[in-house]
């Protein structure tokens, strides 16, 4: 295996391939983080459920398997994603088994979430309601309200769009259709909706969800009445196009963080070379700004993670000021404000004569921030791209909390932006940073720079 770009504080399996999070919980303090895992290849395909636990949501121990297909069963070509419950005390993971689409329960008797039965009455929904063509049955998501079950299902509706299915059940076995919780536009949000989220955030609902074939995770607030959801605000949780089927699960202190699946960002031959593919993001606590903007920021367990640490006394800057630190594994705040430049922003990853570097710039009169990797690697297998996110800035600065992962760059900015790109560089000296600004001067409110430890005891990382 590759250890290059292998990122150190941002999860991945010790091998091969892994998709999308599933089943997140705090259980008994502790957090249990599954995934969907191809234990034989660096390569989507016959798909189990990973699991790895951690006591701080920064470091995590690699656990076994916890589901694998059943030869002969509802799950037969796969496990596909799902969420975990507290069903009255019992674990319980439902989760997709294909094919086809069915719904399944699992369930462990030990506190350490380690072992799993599968039930023996699955599948516990075996097809879509009647009379209805869907594109997509899968992605379970359940909550209790009252004294029943709800799940939401990810599907879609042939030439029309995506949509949501909405089930009720008294004790998991049974569910009944209710209808669809929403639908969207097949112009607008592609045909088909993956790994459903939706769930009470600041006083309105929160719908998460991942749109075939956008390759984005979107959101909606809204309001939640009569088994019907109708969204007020719609964006994107990363604009950088490597962030997809997010979940996010309220945790013993009653945060809602979500983490979703970062996208390699070179070619399949790279990956299969590389023998791991997949990462997750940092986990994001969720909250709703006045407006109902989602906000987003890195938990503050990541704080733990702080080595050296330099500061700059704050100034103005202009052009490009190389700075006297570097590093691959980085945590970065910047705050700064345009005097009168045009541009103003930070590269990381840079090589010393600047031919690899991956830049974050706000542009002023656009109100857009960029990342920039198409010059990240000189390598032609990394897929370096210009990913762009409107950002209003009104009576205040540009903050800026990037975390540099070897070949993670994932930027907070303002707490209403995420923005994240999967970098490759190919020289070992593309570790400088150099603060920009262009057409003018920008004015430097804060700049810190930590090195981060690793989460991982060895190099198996
Ligand atoms: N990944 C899973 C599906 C889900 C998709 C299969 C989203 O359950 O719809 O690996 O990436």
């Amino acid at each position: 295996m590759d250890l290059r770009h292998r990122p150190c504080y941002h999860f991945l399996p010790l091998a091969n391939w892994m998709n999308d999070p599933n089943g997140l919980i705090q259980w008994k303090g502790v957090y249990h983080l599954f995934y969907q895992h191809n234990p034989h290849a660096a390569d989507w395909g016959s798909m189990h459920w990973g699991h790895a636990t951690s006591l701080d949501l920064v470091h995590w121990r690699h656990q076994p398997i916890a589901l694998a297909p059943t030869p002969g069963g509802p799950d037969k070509d796969g496990v596909w994603s799902g969420c975990t419950i507290d069903a009255d005390g019992v674990p319980t993971l439902v989760y997709t088994g294909v094919h086809p689409q069915v719904q399944c329960l699992a369930t462990s008797d030990g506190e350490d979430l380690i072992t799993w039965r599968k039930d023996p009455r699955n599948p516990v929904i075996a097809a879509p309601p009647a009379g209805l063509e869907v594109t997509g049955f899968r992605d379970p998501y359940v909550w209790r309200e009252g004294d029943d079950w709800y799940m939401v299902l990810g599907s879609g509706i042939p030439d029309q769009g995506g949509m949501i299915l909405l089930y009720r059940s008294p004790d998991l076995h049974t569910w009944e259709y209710l209808g669809p919780l929403c639908e969207g536009k097949l112009a607008e949000t592609g045909y088909n909706w993956e790994c459903p989220n939706f769930f009470p955030l600041g006083g309105r609902h929160v719908l998460l969800f991942s749109p075939q074939p956008l390759r984005q995770a979107h959101y909606y607030v809204g309001h939640y009445e009569a088994h019907r959801f109708t969204p007020e605000r719609h964006g994107l949780l990363d604009y950088g196009g490597l962030y997809y089927a997010p979940q996010a699960f309220r945790d013993e202190k009653g945060r809602q963080i979500c983490f979703g699946w970062l996208l390699e960002g070179r070619t399949k031959e790279a990956y299969l070379a590389a023998g791991w593919a997949g990462v997750q993001s940092l986990p994001r606590e969720l909250s709703l700004a006045a407006d109902g903007t989602l906000c987003q920021r890195p938990v503050p367990e990541l704080r733990t993670l702080r080595r050296d640490h330099w500061t700059a006394s704050a100034g103005t800057f202009g052009g490009r000021e190389v700075l006297p630190c570097e590093g691959a594994c980085l945590e970065i705040l910047l705050e700064c404000a345009p005097q009168n430049a045009e541009t103003m922003g930070i590269a990381v990853r840079r090589s010393p004569d600047g031919v690899e570097r991956t830049v974050i710039t706000y542009e002023v009169a656009r109100q857009c921030l960029a990342v920039d990797s198409r010059m990240a690697s000189l390598d032609l297998s990394a897929e370096g791209r210009l990913a762009e996110a409107p950002l209003a800035l009104s009576d205040e600065p540009l903050r800026l909390h990037i975390f540099v992962d070897e070949s993670v760059v994932e930027v907070f900015a303002n707490e209403r932006v995420c923005l994240t790109a999967r970098v490759y560089p190919s020289r070992e000296d593309s570790l400088g940073i150099t603060l920009e600004a262009q057409g003018g001067q920008a004015r430097l409110l804060r700049l810190d720079i930590w090195t981060l430890d690793t989460i991982w005891k060895s190099r198996s990382r």
